[in-house]
């Protein structure tokens, strides 16, 4: 009983993990890997910085590989300027980046499926304290599945958690309940015992006066 309700309350505590991420702050959230054929595919990279008053500059590479094929670079910030690199990306690529750059994400735009394979965002971050320059890398890699249609992942994953929290909610009631009805029981019995020692105290001439009358 025990482990089965630890198996059920786990994700309900996930959820509210989940829920309690939703604050303003640099997250280093898994980047999603699922895209739609001819709709926009955002490739999330994010690496947060650990100290923002540090002057940092901050170069940004995405590379493509095909699935079987060689690794490219695609995309480029650095300096400041973006630069998209030749082949069958080029034109279809945005940045969509933040100015403060802790997210370096780029968009691909009307997503072919073609597009599916091994993205890479490769971060360099150079770091300038007063007495020396720290180098920060980072790389986030996203092995991007398009299908043809928006599949069911979503919003399987959706029913599943709301399961969970039905099951999680149905334990508790059940717990409720329980709880309610061995007191009700408890009590009943309690009540029962005194009807009966109550019975026992009722003198013998009453008790035989109780009794149904014998026919003479
Ligand atoms: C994709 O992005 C382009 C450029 O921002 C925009 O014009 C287009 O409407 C977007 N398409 C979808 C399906 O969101
Ligand atoms: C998306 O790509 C397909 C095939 O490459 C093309 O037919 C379609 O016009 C494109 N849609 C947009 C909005 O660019
Ligand atoms: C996808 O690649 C195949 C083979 O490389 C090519 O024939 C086809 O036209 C491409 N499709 C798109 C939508 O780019
Ligand atoms: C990204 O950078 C790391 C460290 O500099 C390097 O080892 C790796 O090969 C790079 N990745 C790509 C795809 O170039
Ligand atoms: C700067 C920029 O282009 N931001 C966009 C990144 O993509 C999201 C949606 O995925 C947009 O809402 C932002 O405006």
């Amino acid at each position: 009983m025990t482990s089965w309700r630890k198996s059920v309350w786990t994700p309900a505590g996930l959820v509210l993990l989940l829920v309690g991420m939703c604050v303003p702050v640099c997250v280093e959230v898994p980047p999603g890997n699922q895209a739609v054929q001819g709709r926009n595919m955002t490739l999330a990279c994010v690496s947060c910085m650990k100290r923002e008053e540090v002057v940092a500059i901050t170069t940004v590479k995405w590379f493509y590989q095909p699935d079987g094929g060689e690794e490219s670079l695609i995309y480029e910030y650095s300096g400041g300027q973006t630069k998209e690199q030749k082949g069958t990306m080029q034109g279809r690529l945005l940045w969509n980046g933040s100015r403060d750059l802790q997210d370096m994400s780029i968009t691909i735009v009307n997503v072919t499926l073609n597009d599916s394979g091994l993205y890479t965002c490769n971060v360099t971050r150079i770091l300038h304290f007063e007495a020396h320059n720290h180098m920060d890398k980072k790389e986030v890699r996203i092995q991007l599945k398009v299908t043809e249609e928006a599949s069911e992942d979503f919003t399987s994953v959706l029913s599943e958690i709301m399961m969970y929290i039905l099951l999680a909610f149905l334990t508790l009631w059940l717990l409720v309940e329980i709880v309610y009805c061995y007191r009700k029981i408890s009590k009943a019995d309690e009540v029962t015992q005194e009807s009966v020692s109550d019975y026992l105290a009722i003198a013998p001439e009453n008790k035989e006066s109780c009794s149904v009358p014998v026919e003479e």
